[in-house]
């Protein structure tokens, strides 16, 4: 196999024939002295898949492409990008669009903040040096606005760049190699930003949008409602995302709980004013508990433990008290018992959000924290070396977003019967349509303890052959490496010093 490369530059293409040559060019002088490979995934009609397959026979292996026809263009841009993140090979990868809007001269830059330390290098078009002047008339620039300031309010995660809709950036392979990306998201930088944990260092890089000058722009209308269902499963699927917004919808469902229960009681069922509000407010305490647990804080459930609970009691008791002696205060002033029922439980919702405020800011506890931890990183490279795999990475046991790198039923037989699997596939029933790809071939590995998976290593190989017995066999072997590496790490409920199965253990 050839050496790995340091960067691979990652460009989706449809119908880009006219800015391909100009393209190439421009990034051959900008990347010269760095070891690139280029991944091109395609969807074209005009001229441009030719090309880039005499590209690819001429490059002697510094182009991959995959050049997708029919139902394999299912999703767009959102599965190209993420077809073209699982085709690199190189130590960082660069996302860029083919049509000139990103300068390739901005790549060394990037790539330079890399490699100073910043995990994720954002080319940003609203960080002072940088410009929009590309986007198309004053309607596109208010939308493309609109856009990320919808974002960035939903998102706290995705603060982390002013641009984090952006489809120019750079970062560690690995960071991209771990996450499970959802299929209708084609913004997926948005995606990384907000599962990637919060010491993932992220880094905003001025960029002078450029205006298209040949073949037109994809986005339409269908792209916006695409963006849509994208934010939406972001804030659904991703448990513990966009915690401050659940918070305050669970608490103003709270609301509705309690006020009609209290005019009920105080109302037509003649309790007394002081009196009603207490088993109102029971419910509506039970039920917002219920709801955060199942949603603001899913992702935390495993930990809550009893020190949790104590501290949430705690909690409630204080904002309880304080809604109690709002509500008789001004029930003594004469006001009616919903009036003085809605002011006193905004007052202990303010206070109650006060009170949880630095668990409310907490990120979500994500899966990509195991899947970008250093030593589990460490132990994922070495183990990819030993088996002469190009890349190693974690599945969790559950969820799947079935973006196509490892099927879901496939997955699914590794975990049930906890024993490692060994598949390979042909890219194409067209061996012509690819070049530099001849099979892919995936060893699953699952990691057992007390009975219960943990997660999956998927190890991937691109090459003329495939991985074999003795590759199964080394890879269970190698997997020891991450044991200790994964004993450590709280998401997978490891934590307890003392408790739990000793490391060695883990594997069975
Ligand atoms: N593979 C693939 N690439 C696409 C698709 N739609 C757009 N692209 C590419 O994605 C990049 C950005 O698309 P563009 O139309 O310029 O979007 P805009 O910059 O938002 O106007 C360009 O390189 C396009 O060729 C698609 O459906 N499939
Ligand atoms: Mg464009």
């Amino acid at each position: 196999m050839a050496p790995a490369p340091l960067l691979s530059v990652v460009i989706p293409t449809r119908n880009e024939a006219a800015n391909l040559p100009v393209l190439l060019d421009r990034l051959r002088s900008a990347l010269e002295g760095i070891a690139t490979e280029l991944c091109f995934v395609d969807d074209s009609d005009d001229d441009t898949p030719a090309q880039l397959e005499a590209l690819a026979a001429a490059s002697g292996g510094g182009v991959r492409c995959l050049l997708r026809q029919g139902s394999e263009r299912a999703g767009g841009l959102s599965t190209a990008v993420v077809a073209g993140l699982r085709l690199a090979t190189g130590s960082f990868v660069c996302v860029m669009d083919a049509d000139l809007q990103h300068p390739p001269e901005l790549i060394p830059t990037m790539l330079e903040a890399a490699t100073r330390g910043a995990e994720l290098v954002v080319a940003s078009r609203y960080v002072e040096g940088g410009s929009r002047g590309g986007l198309d008339g004053a309607g596109r620039r208010l939308v493309s606005r609109g856009a990320t300031a919808v974002a960035r309010t939903l998102f706290t995660e995705a603060r982390r760049s002013t641009d984090p809709l952006s489809g120019f950036f750079l970062c560690r392979r690995a960071l991209a190699d771990g996450i499970e990306f959802r299929p209708v998201g084609f913004k997926i930088l948005l995606e990384l930003l907000v599962l990637l944990p919060r010491e993932v260092r992220v880094v905003d890089v001025p960029l002078r949008f450029m205006p298209r000058e040949r073949g037109s722009s994809k986005a339409s209308a269908r792209q916006g409602l695409l963006y849509l269902r994208h934010l939406r499963s972001l804030f659904l699927d991703v448990k513990g995302s966009a915690r401050r917004w659940k918070f305050g919808l669970v608490g103003i469902s709270g609301l509705l709980v309690f006020l009609p229960l209290l005019a009920l009681l105080s109302g037509p069922l003649h309790m007394r004013a002081l009196l009603a509000v207490i088993p109102a407010y029971a419910v509506a305490l039970a039920w917002n508990t219920g709801l955060n647990r199942l949603w603001t804080y899913s992702d935390r459930r495993r930990r809550a433990g009893a020190e949790g609970l104590s501290a949430y009691l705690r909690g409630a008791g204080l904002s309880g008290a304080l809604m109690y002696s709002t509500y008789a205060m001004l029930i003594e002033v004469g006001r009616p018992p919903v009036a003085s029922g809605a002011v006193a439980a905004v007052a202990a919702m303010a206070a109650n959000a006060a009170l949880n405020w630095t668990v409310v800011r907490r990120r979500p506890s994500a899966w990509t924290e195991v899947a970008v931890n250093g030593g589990v990183q460490a132990a994922l490279a070495e183990l990819a070396a030993a088996v002469g795999g190009d890349r190693a990475y974690l599945l969790p046991p559950d969820q799947r977003a079935d973006d196509g790198a490892v099927p879901g039923p496939l997955l699914d037989r590794v975990v049930a019967s906890q024993r490692p699997a060994l598949w390979t596939e042909a890219a194409s029933h067209r061996p012509q349509r690819r070049t530099n790809i001849e099979l892919s071939s995936t060893l699953l590995l699952p990691l057992v303890r007390g009975g219960d998976v943990l997660a999956v290593v998927v190890c991937e190989r691109r090459a003329t052959s495939g991985f074999d017995d003795q590759a199964l066999e080394t890879a269970t072997g190698a997997v020891d490496g991450l044991v200790s590496a994964l004993a450590r790490l709280d998401y997978l409920g490891a934590d307890a010093p003392g408790g739990g199965d000793s490391p060695q253990a883990i594997i069975r």
